[in-house]
């Protein structure tokens, strides 16, 4: 049985590695390392408004919780960089007319979509060789702590922005999972740590989100604040959006093991020309339907229109861009609350001495 489970993980790589996924290993099911460091995490409020975080506390401290009888973990990578467009360094502000679209975004699908595709297969692959095995696939939503797992898979180690790195790869890279309850022999984690005595990310943050090297207060990220914060962004940060309308990869992009990423052979991940950057009067135009044409099934869908307006009033206002005070005058009168108050903040920084 050992062997036959040896000879299964081995070609259930391979099939992982064939379909693109350039990292995999096995960890096994069991309480995740640092679970006490998550609870901290969550206690100190630095989940901000995530509530699905709170919400599923208790099941994020076992796996079988995301499948019953999970034994075995099969944790994957798959590449989204490198990214020309974000190569230009984070001391490179676009000023002018546009925003920018972090680099996992820019493609033209979004990852859960595409990646879920993958792991279908995967999984099928595998009843097929173990019928009757349960199997289950996920990326991103359900309760695992992903970087945690992976580095327990041997994937790479979390640094000190947070993201799982790996020496060949750097960051530029999703995580997924597919969970069974088939005994696969597990890796071996990569005990080393090769941040060293770099501070890159921590220093570069336009925000100053790490409390401390390997913590992050999400309700000060960008990355946070475009996407997931629903309502209006706090006084002092508004003016901090660094010129990014959707994500921020400032950390990733001052990060040494990210200067010489192999590209991604996944062709929904190449950088949409319209996606790589935003024109700023384009989007506060924006209607509804406008929103709906240009982004749906884009990973910028989840901030909505209104999410990606507030953001572009924001930059526009910070900018105090000359082309964009009409739009934002008439967006003080939008029906939608969210866009009203950030557009008269945005229209009050042309006045600021
Ligand atoms: C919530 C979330 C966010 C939040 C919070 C981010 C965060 N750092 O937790 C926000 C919206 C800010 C966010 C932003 C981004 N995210 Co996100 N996010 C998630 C999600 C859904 C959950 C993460 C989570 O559980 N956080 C909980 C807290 C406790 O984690 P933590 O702060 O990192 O703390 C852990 C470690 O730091 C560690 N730790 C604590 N102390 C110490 C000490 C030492 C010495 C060490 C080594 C470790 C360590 O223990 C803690 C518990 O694990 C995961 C998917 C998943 N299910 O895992 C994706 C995920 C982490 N995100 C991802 C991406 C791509 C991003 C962005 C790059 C997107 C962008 N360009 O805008 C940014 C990066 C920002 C950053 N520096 O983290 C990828 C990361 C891939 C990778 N290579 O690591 C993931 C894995 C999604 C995926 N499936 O690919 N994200
Ligand atoms: S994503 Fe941007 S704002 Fe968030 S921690 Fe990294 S550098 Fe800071
Ligand atoms: S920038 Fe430096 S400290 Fe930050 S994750 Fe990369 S190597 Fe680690």
């Amino acid at each position: 049985m050992v062997v036959l489970m040896v000879a299964i993980a081995e070609q259930l790589k391979q099939q992982a590695s064939e379909l693109g996924f350039v990292l995999s290993g096995v960890a096994p099911a069991a309480e995740p390392g640092r679970l006490e460091a998550f609870h901290a995490w969550l206690d100190a409020g630095y989940a901000g408004q995530m509530k699905y975080l709170h919400e599923h506390r208790q099941a994020y401290s076992h796996p079988r919780n995301v499948l019953d009888g999970c034994r075995s973990i099969l944790m994957l990578a798959m590449p989204y960089g490198p990214a020309e467009s974000t190569r230009r360094g984070a001391s490179s502000h676009i000023e002018g007319g546009t925003a920018k679209v972090a680099r996992y975004a820019q493609g033209s699908a979004d990852y859960h979509d595409v990646i879920h595709g993958l792991l279908k297969r995967l999984r099928l692959w595998l009843l097929e060789q173990s019928p009757g095995a349960v199997v289950r696939g996920v990326v991103d939503t359900a309760p695992l702590l992903e970087r945690e797992l992976a580095e327990a898979a041997g994937l790479g180690w979390i640094g000190k922005n947070t993201l799982l790195l790996n020496r060949r790869w750097g960051s530029y890279f999703f995580l997924a999972a597919l969970l069974t309850d088939l005994e696969l022999p597990a890796d071996v984690a990569d005990d080393k740590n090769f941040c060293g005595t770099c501070t890159a990310c921590l220093d570069a943050c336009p925000t100053a989100a790490f409390p401390s090297p390997f913590v992050l207060d999400a309700r000060r990220c960008i990355s946070y604040l475009t996407i997931e914060h629903r309502e209006s962004i706090e006084p002092e940060l508004q003016s901090q959006l660094a010129g990014w309308v959707f994500g921020c990869d400032v950390c990733q992009q001052v990060c040494p093991w990210n200067r010489r990423v192999p590209p991604s052979s996944e062709p929904e991940f190449t950088p949409r020309d319209d996606l790589v950057e935003l024109d700023i009067l384009a989007v506060l135009d924006l209607s509804d339907e406008g929103f709906r044409q240009r982004f749906r099934r884009t990973p910028l869908w989840r901030a909505k229109r209104r999410g990606l307006l507030r953001n572009a009033i924001l930059i526009a206002g910070t900018r105090r861009m000359p082309q964009a005070r009409a739009a934002l005058v008439r967006l003080c009168d939008d029906e939608e609350e969210l866009l009203r108050d950030a557009a008269k903040w945005a229209v009050g920084q042309y006045e600021v001495g």
